[in-house]
């Protein structure tokens, strides 16, 4: 599937809708999720055109990657989340039911975050 340059987050990315931003540096943007499903809940995104984790993992430089992943623990760390924890999670296709199709990662945090993963019923 072609990357969607109209999809919601390259649209923040362009500055054509808002977010509320929490950090930035050349390869990645934070900003707060709209619909927080923690106290802290925020999406963590590449700079660069990526639909998902599997594009990314496949297509981005070696740079871009650990700029990424760098972004991601910084964030984590700025927003005061590293001592009673956090979780970071990807989705990625259909069945994590992604609904934004630019790369992202969440970061929750300021609760105790339950079990892993719901079992099947
Ligand atoms: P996912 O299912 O992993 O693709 O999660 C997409 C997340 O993006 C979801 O938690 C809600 C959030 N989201 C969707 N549209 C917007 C938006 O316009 N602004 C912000 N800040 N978050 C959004």
């Amino acid at each position: 599937m072609a990357y969607d340059p109209e999809n919601i987050f390259a649209k923040i990315l362009r500055g054509e809708i808002p977010c509320d931003k929490i950090y930035e540096d050349d390869t990645a943007l934070a900003f707060r999720d709209i619909n927080p499903q923690a106290p802290v809940h925020l999406l963590v995104i590449p700079k660069g055109s990526y639909e998902s984790l599997d594009d990314f993992s496949d297509n981005a430089s070696d740079a871009e990657i650990a700029g990424f992943f760098r972004a991601v623990g910084t964030v984590a760390r700025e927003a005061g989340a590293v001592e009673a924890g956090y979780r970071f999670l990807a989705n990625n296709g259909p069945d994590a039911h992604q609904e934004v199709p630019h790369f992202h990662v969440h970061v929750f945090a300021g609760r105790d975050l339950g079990g892993m993963i719901k079992r099947a019923p």
